[in-house]
């Protein structure tokens, strides 16, 4: 009865991926026993002595083995078990007694497993096919020579399949590769003319679900030499000391899974012998031996399929990455420039991007995208940077190793459907928390041939209440056209692109490093400067104001005897104190300029400039100064500081007037992301070469007989400027007034100026 999956809950997982090494079944051509060490009791017993031995199981459970072997015997296996590895003495060959004076003759075979149970399995020995141990290695030799020969892989492997087909006489001898996800494919054959080719064909991870290929890790050697014999009950079927099954794991005659068995009568199996190939403790692929009808394989021969399987594999290890060679060559060339550009850049992003070769060569990908927090550089075919901040949000929670791929992105996340045109494929390495470096490939849509339709690789059945998975009946040719999936992502491409993440985080990190120290290097400099201001302001102030007041005395004192002279001496002296305070002052206002001490918030540039206006009232009455400006907007600023700003460059526009009334005009533009301010007049002007001069602290161009004031006014609307995370800089000829501009970021100071350069380069352009 065929079972609807919706209407059950029905644990498929646990049915697929039953404890199988714990069956007390095995195949009847041979015996297992359990035996407890050191007296070698019998605990459990195959319920098949009676028809080999014709002595019934309860006759043989509970005595120990040297009830049923001869002492010599005995004692040559109380001597190897002893020894340590049971290797040694598989196979023994030993003869029991059968009822009578017969005596039956076995091959038999030690192991203990993993509860300590020492296993001995007993089969019949085969005479006519006991190929001796030392000529199959001649002959594996032989091969493996012919091998070496060979140039690729694909050819290659179909000599393999050759040779093993040859030695062991199978009807069909296939190389069996897994995928990354558990499906595999044959990728080699080589069998009986008759026979169907299942050549190319792919088969579905359920075929050989997760246990039977976690048995393949342990024990390299299955062997079923005739899948439609009746199993064979272990008695009692629990372990008496145990209590529980016991685990069969490396047991030769463990009897296989039904469901595995049914599978073999569905191809047409008979007999199969099968060997794991085993890469990086990861199973890679298997040897799979099929007979039409049965057939029994002597241990030393299927000892020597398994050494054939290592050896010969040793060397597909080695092909196989080989193959990829010439390529991967060239992709350490390509990263070790890449490391050069990105050490040679300021911002290492650019030499990923902006030369040849850049990050796309690295792993054949058709689009890029570096994230580095919220910006995003992308280079190529990639989705748009509205998709990239939803995929990387995404990333974050499945993205736990150093590297993330897949050949399948809308598979795993759906959003990525609307954009498979360039990002089926998707290879991401995180450089930290925030920032990614991501690589995409478009879909190519690829035809798939099974083994049979993977969608029913199997059915669930329910008969006396037992409910099973029963295999598919047809492996007939099944044809699925495979979209949203890309070309994927070759091993040695990965392997690139971690490499790259090693060198991105040194880089970053040094850089980082750097920045900290700069960031230590300007945080000691301001913290004197404060002390100097404090220092400044306090102590200096003191004696200052006690020069001022003496001098003040003795000019009120003395004033009847004081001549010409000694007044106008005073009169500097108080001059000269006055001075002194307002470089204090001034001194001070540059040292209180700081980021931190700045409150930015939305302000309206007109009425910080109306402000200063207000403050500069009697000097533009004074002067008969004209000022005007263009509509202004808001920016997120400091508005005291906006307002100093405007002030310091108004006031010196009126200072280094010309002969005519000074006429300024405050200009604003709107630039892609910044506002450009400008402050133009129609003074004496500055020569170009004093043009960065001017905005050092303490540097005047004009003694201070001609021009009053400190020489700070400007060094502080730098640093106002600078703490806003904008520029600013003057235009000007001798004699032909000058224009001082300044940008303010849009965004405010968060916002990096992420063109400042090209954008004054253009203003410059622009300006001549
Ligand atoms: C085991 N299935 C296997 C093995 C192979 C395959 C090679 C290991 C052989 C062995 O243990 O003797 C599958 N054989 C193939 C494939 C080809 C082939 C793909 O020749 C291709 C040409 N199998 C199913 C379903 C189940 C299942 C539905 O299809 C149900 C759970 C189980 N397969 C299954 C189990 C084993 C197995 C349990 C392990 C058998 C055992 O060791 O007990």
């Amino acid at each position: 009865m065929k079972i609807d999956l919706e209407s059950h809950t029905i644990n498929i997982t646990s049915l697929k991926e039953a404890p199988i090494h714990l069956s007390a079944q095995i195949q009847p051509h041979g015996l297992l026993l359990v035996l407890e060490e050191p007296e070698l009791k019998i605990l459990q017993v195959s319920n098949n002595t009676w028809n080999i031995l014709g002595i019934t199981a309860e006759n043989i459970l509970q005595k120990k083995l040297e009830d049923l072997l001869d002492s010599f015997q005995i004692e040559r296996i109380q001597a190897g078990l002893s020894s340590g590895n049971l290797e040694f003495i598989n196979p023994t060959k030993i003869w029991i007694r059968k009822k009578g004076d017969d005596y039956a003759v076995f091959d038999a075979v030690f192991h203990r497993n993993a509860e300590g149970f020492l296993i001995v399995e007993l089969e019949p020995t085969i005479t006519q096919e006991n190929i001796p141990f030392l000529s199959f290695y001649h002959l594996a030799k032989a091969s493996i020579s012919q091998l070496q020969e060979t140039a690729n892989l694909r050819d290659f492997c179909q000599i393999i399949v050759q040779e093993v087909r040859k030695v062991t006489d199978f009807d069909r001898v296939m190389l069996y590769k897994f995928d990354d996800d558990g499906h595999g494919s044959v990728i080699a054959e080589d069998k009986l003319d008759n026979l169907e080719p299942y050549l190319g064909l792919h088969y579905p991870e359920s075929d050989i679900p997760k246990p039977a290929r976690k048995l393949f890790t342990s024990n390299s050697i299955r062997v079923i030499p005739n899948a439609h014999a009746q199993a064979v009950q272990m008695i009692p079927s629990v372990n008496p000391v145990s209590d529980r099954p016991v685990d069969l794991t490396n047991s030769i005659l463990r009897s296989a899974a039904t469901c595995h068995l049914e599978y073999l009568h569905n191809m047409g199996v008979g007999a199969s012998l099968t060997i794991s190939l085993i890469k990086d403790n990861k199973l890679w692929g298997l040897i799979a031996c099929h007979h039409q009808t049965p057939k029994l394989i002597s241990y030393e021969l299927r000892k020597a399929c398994e050494f054939l399987g290592r050896v010969i594999f040793s060397e597909i290890s080695a092909r196989e990455e080989t193959e990829d060679y010439d390529y991967r060559m060239n992709l350490t060339h390509i990263q070790s420039l890449l490391i050069e550009y990105m050490s040679q850049e300021d911002n290492f992003v650019d030499g990923l991007v902006k030369h040849q070769p850049n990050i796309l060569d690295l792993t054949g990908a058709h689009g890029a995208a570096v994230c580095f927090g919220e910006d995003f550089t992308l280079i190529g075919e990639t989705p748009k940077e509205e998709d990239l901040i939803f995929l990387v949000q995404w990333l974050k929670n499945h993205l736990e190793e150093e590297v993330f791929y897949t050949d399948s992105l809308p598979q795993i996340y759906p959003d990525a459907e609307r954009y498979k045109n360039v990002a089926s494929g998707l290879l991401a390495i995180p450089i930290s928390r925030r920032n990614y470096v991501l690589w995409f490939r478009p879909e190519v849509i690829q035809t798939v041939n099974w083994g049979g339709d993977p969608h029913k690789a199997f059915e669930v059945n329910q008969s006396d209440g037992n409910v099973r998975l029963c295999p598919r009946k047809s492996f007939e040719l099944w044809k699925e056209t495979v979209r949203l999936t890309s070309l994927p992502w070759k091993y040695v491409e990965i392997k690139a692109a971690l490499e790259l993440r090693k060198a991105i985080v040194n880089i970053v990190l040094r850089q980082a490093d750097e920045l900290a120290q700069l960031a230590h290097d300007l945080e000691s400099s301001n913290a004197e400067l404060k002390k100097f201001a404090y220092v400044a302001s306090h102590d200096l102030q003191e004696p200052l104001n006690q020069v001022a007041n003496y001098v003040q005395l003795l000019e009120m004192r003395y004033q009847e005897e004081l001549d010409e002279d000694a007044n106008e001496f005073i009169t500097f002296a108080v001059e000269g104190v006055s001075l002194m305070q307002t470089l204090i002052d001034d001194v001070l206002a540059y040292s209180k300029v700081d980021t931190q001490a700045i409150a930015f918030q939305l302000t309206e540039v007109e009425t910080a400039l109306e402000k200063a206006l207000g403050n500069l009232r009697q000097r533009i009455a004074e002067t008969g100064a004209t000022i005007t400006h263009d509509p202004l907007p808001t920016v997120m600023a400091g508005s005291t500081q906006l307002m100093q700003l405007f002030q310091n460059l108004i006031a010196n526009a009126i200072k280094f007037r010309s002969e005519e009334a000074p006429q300024i005009h405050i200009g604003a533009e709107r630039l892609e992301d910044e506002w450009l301010f400008s402050v133009k007049d129609n003074g004496i002007g500055i020569e170009p070469q004093f043009s960065d001069r001017i905005f050092v602290i303490f540097q005047r161009l004009h003694t201070r007989d001609e021009y009053h004031g400190t020489g700070m006014g400007l060094a502080i609307c730098k640093k106002i400027i600078e703490c806003h995370r904008g520029r600013i800089w003057v235009e000007s000829q001798l004699g032909q007034g000058a224009t001082f501009y300044f940008t303010i970021p849009v965004g405010g100071r968060e916002r990096e100026r992420r063109n400042g350069r090209k954008t004054q380069n253009h203003l410059f352009s622009r300006g001549q």
